[in-house]
Formats: structure tokens, sequence, C-alpha cells
């Protein structure tokens, strides 16, 4: 049988062609999400005008290089790192974000689990929330990006970026993460999120081993017949340091490339720190898939 021509079955992975945001904004996927962490280097406080500078000039090299979405952070997610007050958080967020929206039509993600950051966010030009605990961490974020008609990303951890690495442990970690993403989804739905608003990811090095991630990635066309877009975020994760080897120049090749595997096998947005290399390797393997995805 030509499965290029074959008839489509429910269970197929499905690449939905674009995602609309609020204000007939419209990005088409797949796309790339470029990562903008405005958090303090260990020789400044947060929040300075140097820092807030700095962050808004790679904000705009970002979307130079390639960036359909820029994905604004004031808060570390890495394993052990540190709460940082709501406060601190839109201090470090909200100037940023009104620059770059002031700038550039490129659409903005707040990378947050705050409600209250959140709302300042969008308030300020953002139009997706980004929350790694998947609308866990605060009750209120569910009805906050509901009643801003935001997209969200909702993805999958388990415990906080200090606890995670110990909660590591599954039965069957693709079929856990799926029906998680399934169920976490379809209660937004139930909560008031639009469905056409909605964009999964299964969370890699959150609560994942190295072994973890391999086989989420290796399992995306399962996780894509949820039938919303799939955002992976692989980007110099220590996962890929570890198989590629810890030269920057490799986890470079290794970071683009697990990018076009992933679109390859259905993702819809990658997130990654390097937007041009990405936006290569994206577009490449978005025009194999576009043979045989449906
Ligand atoms: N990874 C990090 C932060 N935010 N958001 C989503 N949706 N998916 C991710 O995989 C993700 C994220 C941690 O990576 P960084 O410290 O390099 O930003």
């Amino acid at each position: 049988m030509n499965l290029a021509t074959a008839p489509r079955r429910s269970d197929e992975p499905r690449r939905p062609g674009s995602l609309r945001l609020k204000g007939s904004l419209t990005i088409r996927l797949p796309a790339v999400m470029g990562v903008l962490n405005v958090t303090p280097d260990s020789f400044s406080d947060g929040g300075s005008y140097f820092e807030r500078d700095r962050a808004i000039a790679h904000g705009l090299e970002l979307i130079r290089a390639g960036a359909d979405i820029v994905d604004v952070g004031g808060e570390s997610t890495r394993p052990g790192a540190r709460e940082v007050s709501v406060d601190e958080e839109i201090a470090r967020v909200v100037p940023v974000i009104e620059a770059l929206a002031a700038s550039a039509r490129t659409p903005i993600s707040i990378d947050t689990r705050k409600a209250a950051v959140a709302r300042a966010a969008l308030s300020a030009g953002a139009r997706i929330v980004n929350d790694v605990s998947g609308l866990v961490f605060d009750p209120a974020m569910v009805e906050t990006v509901a009643e801003a008609d935001a997209a969200v990303v909702i993805m999958h951890m388990r415990g906080t970026p200090e606890t995670m690495m110990r909660l590591a442990r599954y039965r069957d970690v693709v079929t856990q993460v799926r029906g998680w993403l399934k169920a976490r989804a379809a209660w937004a739905e139930r909560a008031g999120i639009r469905r056409s608003r909605i964009i999964v990811d299964p969370g890699l090095g959150f609560a994942k081993t190295a072994n973890h991630n391999l086989r989420l990635l290796a399992a995306l066309p399962w996780l894509c017949t949820l039938g919303y877009p799939v955002l992976v975020g692989a980007s110099r994760k220590s996962f890929i340091r570890r198989i590629a080897g810890a030269d920057p120049a490799g986890v470079s090749y290794a970071s683009a490339a697990v990018g076009a595997l992933a679109v390859a096998a259905g993702a819809s947005i990658v997130r990654v720190h390097e937007p041009g290399a990405a936006r290569a390797a994206v577009a490449m393997a978005s025009a194999v898939a576009r043979r045989g995805l449906r």
C-alpha cells in the first residue's frame, strides 16, 4: 500500500497547519520558539537596566535569526533551581515583553507557573502562556488563561524544579505522560480554554532521565495523535550533552538535529536557544514530513 495516499485513520499523527492567536495573529507550523531567559547571572542582581537592555537585544536577535515565537522567562526551571517571588519575576519579564511587543510583531510567550506573572505578561503584550507545571502549580492559572483567551503550553512534569529529579520513576513513561497530557488538556477545555489554543509538551528533562527523554522522543508520533500541537524542548539539555558530548559545537549540532527529528515525527513547535540553526533543520524536516504525514 502506498502510505502517502492511504486513507487517514483517527489514531494517526496529526500536525495542525497553524496556531491561531487572539487578535487574528496566526503562527504557521512547524514553528521555532526562541528561548529568552531573563534571569540574573552570578555577577549582578535581577532587574538591572543592564540586564534588561541585554535581554531586549537578545530577544530581537532571536527574531532576526528566525524565531517565530519568543519565550520570555524570569525564573529558572533547571533542576534544583530556587523559586523567585512574583514581584521579582514580574520586574524581570514585563519591561522586556513591553519592549519586544512594541518593536516586533513576533508573538511572545511567557514562561511562568504563576497566574499573577502571566496576567502582567499578557497585559504587557504576551499572547501565549508557557506553564511548565501544566496548570498545576497555581490554581488561578487556568482561569487567567481562559479569561485572556491566550494560547497555553501544557507541559508534563512532576513536583517542582527543586524536587523533580527524585520523581523520575515510571511504569511506562510514554503511556503515563500521554495519558496525563490528554487528561490535563481535556480538563483545561472544560475550564474554559478553547481547544484551538492548547499546545501540549512532554517536558523533556522535567522529572525525566535521559532514557525517559529518548523514549518520549521516539514516541512522538503517538503523542501527536492527541490532536493538539506538540511542543518539544530539547535544546542544550543534559541528555543531549550526555550523548553528543559536552563540546559546545556538538551540543549545538545535536540540538538542531533533535529539533529536526522531532518535527519529522510530527512535533509542531521546537523550543530552542539557537533559532537560526533550528529554522534550517526544521524547514528540511518539514519538507520531508509533508510528503508523509497529512
Ligand atoms: N524547558 C525549560 C524551560 N521551559 N518550557 C517548555 N514548554 N518546554 C521545555 O522543555 C522547557 C520549558 C528548561 O530549559 P532552559 O533552562 O534551557 O530554558
